[in-house]
């Protein structure tokens, strides 16, 4: 695996950003891009906790990923502030995805000021992510096709990006948006096409937002506890068609045959993305 070292802008225009990082898809750290946002001296753990640490969260542990009943569904919920306690103290398997955080906290939006980078951005869907230390988000690409703009709070968190024709070297799997193979343990003698697997990486601090290109891959390692912000932005009549298609082709037939065969639709979805491998 060959990994170069994803470049950090500030100051940044419109126009530029459109000509040398969106139009040829290169993942980009900006540096300055939340720097008049409340939310970047106010979002932490206290804070969170005092202000609203009773609202009910949807909690997912490692059951998330895998065949059987939890597949792509949290496993509990809990208040917002005992979830915040647990994963700031010590590593634990609870993460928070994809959390709609104006639609269950609407207070915050005044927190937060919107992107004007590009066009396109979806305001109703401003997820959000908290893990432990140690904890991490298996390699994907957002199933919606949009552009993500993931600005990281508090601490760190290791990033790597790569771009779609890499999908052969990452044993995709077949009706989903996933890999076999999981970056936090890349075994080369396992899987001898990560050999030759190229992509970009970074480690994110606070206020820093990394620009993740639609249909880009992402492996993500929380090397502290702590959250982001995503924000996405898809301009593009095609990849929304795309991420539309994506959607409907996971619930019904990834899930639906999860519900099915459950493990054994698992087996099948790693035979064939072996079989589509290339090294
Ligand atoms: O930070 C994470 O754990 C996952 C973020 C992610 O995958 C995204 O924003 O698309
Ligand atoms: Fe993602």
């Amino acid at each position: 695996m060959k990994l170069d070292q994803i470049e950090r802008v500030s100051g940044m225009t419109r126009e530029r950003f459109n000509e040398e990082y969106l139009k040829p898809k290169k993942p980009v750290v900006f540096t300055d891009l939340i720097d008049e946002w409340p939310a970047k001296s106010k979002w932490n753990w206290n804070y969170f906790i005092e202000k609203h640490g009773d609202v009910l969260v949807p909690v997912a542990d490692a059951s998330f990923s895998k065949a059987g009943k939890n597949y792509l569904s949290p496993c509990t919920t809990m208040k917002f502030g005992d979830y915040l306690k647990l994963i700031r103290e010590k590593p634990v398997d609870l993460r928070i995805f994809l959390y709609n955080i104006l639609k269950n906290i609407p207070e915050l939006a005044k927190d937060i000021r919107p992107f004007t980078i590009m066009e396109g951005f979806l305001d109703d869907y401003p997820f959000m992510f908290f893990g432990g230390a140690g904890s991490y988000t298996k390699i994907h690409y957002d199933i919606d096709c949009s552009n993500v703009f993931l600005t990281q709070f508090l601490s760190r968190k290791r990033v790597l990006i790569f771009a779609p024709d890499q999908a052969k070297h990452l044993h995709h799997l077949p009706f989903t948006v996933s890999c076999e193979i999981d970056l936090i343990d890349p075994d080369e003698n396992k899987y001898p096409s990560l050999k030759n697997l190229v992509g970009f990486e970074t480690t994110l601090t606070h206020g820093e937002t990394l620009f993740i290109p639609s249909q880009y891959w992402h492996h993500i390692e929380y090397t502290d506890a702590g959250f982001s912000l995503a924000l996405r932005a898809n301009n593009s009549m095609s990849l929304r068609a795309k991420g539309a298609y994506n959607i409907a082709r996971t619930y019904v037939v990834d899930r639906g045959m999860n519900k099915l065969l459950g493990s054994r639709w698992a087996s099948m979805k790693v035979a064939i993305a072996k079989a589509n491998a290339q090294i």
